[in-house]
């Protein structure tokens, strides 16, 4: 790469990244992959590193690192945040627009700028000649709380306007977390054994009010943009909708769901359109707001008390509904973990019949108090599963009955068992099973385990409902007679399946054991624990203490592989396996890998090889000592390049990490 003067570099680069960013969060649009935007980012990441004086308050870089605040500084708002009048019927709309017409004394359909009502925090924004200056919670409306260092780091919130803003922008708009950052944030939560939060707007308040913006930077906010506040140096337009477009081309996040219509019945319409399409949004929304679009009759509706008289929010039904809770069921699933189901007294909510909803495990239950005959609410977020919110205690019947983890799998009757330190409990029965067989089947046969192509679920559900396979070694007594006798399936793909079977006994180690689908232990996993062992024997003989040594083995998963392996019928499975021919390559344990021509060096792979598929590489240099990582970094010992590679090439070049290409790969193979 030529030397370039780094200031002139760091100015390219933040033009670059504020320019992707624009396409990716303000239009929906982006120009370039994901990959290609972190090496920009890295790079500058880079240099601000080599050139702290380079550093700026609005560099794309700054949203993570400000250090945590003692307390949140109150704001007082020059121009008041507003609130809304709420509409719960369509009687309350057509008021609403009749009030309207006689104030403005038109008969004609008024127009209206209609939009989502989303569920979250509304926020102040101060921009001073383009630059974020302040952002602030809306509080009682007149006085909030300063929220700026953690709202730097919400990456749809532009540091820096675009073209050519005023010299004071103030804009207001609703600061949510979408639906499925929410849920992760529960799943990490819970798995930490930390609190979780009710509902997505809770988890956008809690976050926002975060002193350590770290913190916040790690969780997914977005925003979006719906009015203004005080402003200098803007000579406002004729309409609302044109203030928001113009707040679009300066780089603020607008509902796309924006529309201008006419009358109440465009109104209405709106509002039937918008609730259709509800259920499926990634966030949040509890109805739609209709603003008068003319800035000229809004200033002729003026106020009332702390509301507008130019808008109201028009509100969905609930989401939330009460129901009797009739019974606990437990789901098996692959791993064997029992998932408590509630059954429900059926109710309508959020647009469906609801009559189950998932209770997560044991300790939700018990941390809810949940019992069978309860009144219980239920809630459904847009198309997540539904759940229990909580119990309304005060109508709790007498003989209301405490949910009882069974002692035995419901289908298979195997001890059912909790790991102390686990939420889930899971029925021993493994592979045996009849409930986990058809997944652990699915799992058997999947491209990363065994790798038997064609068969898929259909097939797989007959197969084990006519009892015909009981487990993964029973695949390998199927012939074609018996295969091409099923549904959906000819006598071509019968022949074609068998020679898949027959072609899966060749396998690695590290394979055979992910596709054994032991608990918690996944593709990385398998790999360590067949290269520190070497054989299957190695590791039956294992104690739990030995298996913990295997790098990046703890407690948890050392104690899942013995509990698994040390299960009679599991190891009948296993002999049976390998008594119809699975096999693989015999291989040197990690003490001799260890010391292998590979030891301690770190690849990464990118592109196609002629030769063998990625995975099969990986399994090469592993066996050779060596360790295959997903991104380039200086600590790259070698990057693999095969045809069309990506951009990890431009990477090591740009980093001077060693480049191989097939051949040169192949030679340090032997
Ligand atoms: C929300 N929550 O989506 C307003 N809002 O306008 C929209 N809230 C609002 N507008 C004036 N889209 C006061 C509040």
């Amino acid at each position: 790469m030529p030397a370039q003067d780094p200031k002139k570099r760091a100015r390219e680069l933040r033009e670059q990244i504020e320019w992707h960013n624009y396409r990716y969060h303000v239009l929906d649009d982006p120009e370039i992959p994901d990959a290609e935007f972190d090496l920009l980012m890295r790079e500058l990441i880079e240099l601000e590193q080599a050139h702290p004086e380079l550093v700026t308050p609005e560099s794309p870089t700054q949203r993570v690192g400000a250090a945590p605040v003692g307390s949140l500084p109150v704001v007082t708002h020059s121009v008041p945040m507003l609130s809304l009048e709420n509409a719960f019927t369509e009687e309350d709309v057509i008021a609403f627009d009749r009030r309207v017409r006689e104030r403005l004394e038109t008969d004609d359909g008024v127009e209206y700028a209609a939009e989502p009502k989303l569920d979250g925090l509304a926020v102040s924004l101060r921009y001073e000649h383009g630059r974020l200056v302040q952002a602030a919670t809306r509080g009682d409306g007149v006085r909030g709380e300063d929220v700026t260092h953690n709202v730097r780091t919400i990456k749809a919130v532009p540091l820096r306007l675009r073209g050519t803003p005023p010299e004071l922008l103030e804009v207001r708009g609703e600061i949510f977390m979408p639906l499925a950052g929410f849920k992760a944030l529960n799943e990490r939560a819970q798995a930490r054994g930390e609190k979780t939060f009710v509902n997505p707007r809770n988890a956008a308040a809690g976050t926002l009010r975060q002193l350590d913006p770290r913190l916040t930077a790690r969780r997914p906010l977005d925003v979006y943009f719906y009015g203004l506040g005080e402003t200098r140096g803007w000579k406002l337009p004729a309409r609302h909708s044109e203030i928001l477009e113009q707040l679009r081309e300066w780089g603020l996040r607008i509902s796309p769901l924006l529309e201008v219509v006419r009358g109440v019945e465009g109104c209405l319409a709106y509002y039937r359109e918008v609730g259709q399409q509800r259920a499926s949004l990634p966030y949040e929304i509890d109805g739609v707001v209709y603003k008068v679009n003319s800035l000229i009759q809004q200033r002729e509706l003026g106020f009332i008390a702390r509301a507008p008289r130019w808008a109201i929010a028009h509100k969905f039904p609930a989401h939330e509904v009460s129901t009797v809770l009739r019974d606990v069921e437990f789901q098996v699933g692959r791993t064997g973990a029992l998932t408590p189901v509630a059954r429900l007294e059926p109710v309508f909510v959020g647009g469906v019949t609801v009559s189950n909803a998932t209770l997560h495990n044991m300790d939700e239950i018990e941390r809810k108090d949940v019992r069978i005959g309860d009144t219980v609410i239920v809630r459904r977020a847009g198309d997540v599963i539904p759940e229990i919110v909580k119990v309304v205690v005060n109508k709790r019947p007498p003989d209301a009955r405490v949910v009882r983890l069974p002692k035995k799998c419901p289908v298979c009757k195997s001890d059912v068992e909790r790991v102390a330190g686990e939420a889930v409990a899971r029925c021993t029965g493994g592979l045996y099973c009849a409930a986990q067989r058809k997944e652990a089947l699915r799992h058997f046969a999947s491209r990363r385990a065994l790798d038997i192509d064609g068969l898929g679920t259909k097939i797989i559900d007959q197969l084990v409902e006519s009892g015909r396979v009981k487990s993964p070694a029973d695949l390998y007594g199927l012939t074609v007679e018996e295969l091409a006798g099923l549904e959906r399936m000819a006598a071509k793909s019968a022949t074609k399946l068998v020679a898949a079977i027959e072609r899966s006994k060749q396998t690695t180690l590290a394979r055979f054991l992910y596709a054994l689908g032991i608990p918690e232990v996944g593709e990385r996993t398998a790999e360590a624990l067949a290269s520190y062992f070497g054989s299957l024997e190695a590791l039956q003989e294992a104690t739990e203490a030995q298996i913990q040594e295997v790098p990046d083995v703890g407690p948890v998963v050392a104690a899942h592989v013995r509990h698994f392996l040390d299960q009679p019928h599991n190891r009948e499975v296993i002999a049976a396996l390998r008594g119809h021919g699975v096999h693989w390559p015999a291989q040197a344990r990690r003490a001799a890998a260890e010391g292998g021509p590979l030891a301690g060096k770190t690849f990464v792979l990118t592109g196609t090889l002629d030769s063998m598929s990625r995975e099969q590489a990986g399994e090469r240099i592993a066996a050779l000592g060596g360790k295959v990582t997903g991104s380039v970094s200086k600590k790259t010992d070698y990057v693999v390049v095969g045809a069309e590679p990506g951009s990890k090439l431009a990477k090591a070049q740009a980093l001077g990490v060693p480049i191989l290409d097939e051949r040169a790969f192949l030679e340090l193979l032997g």
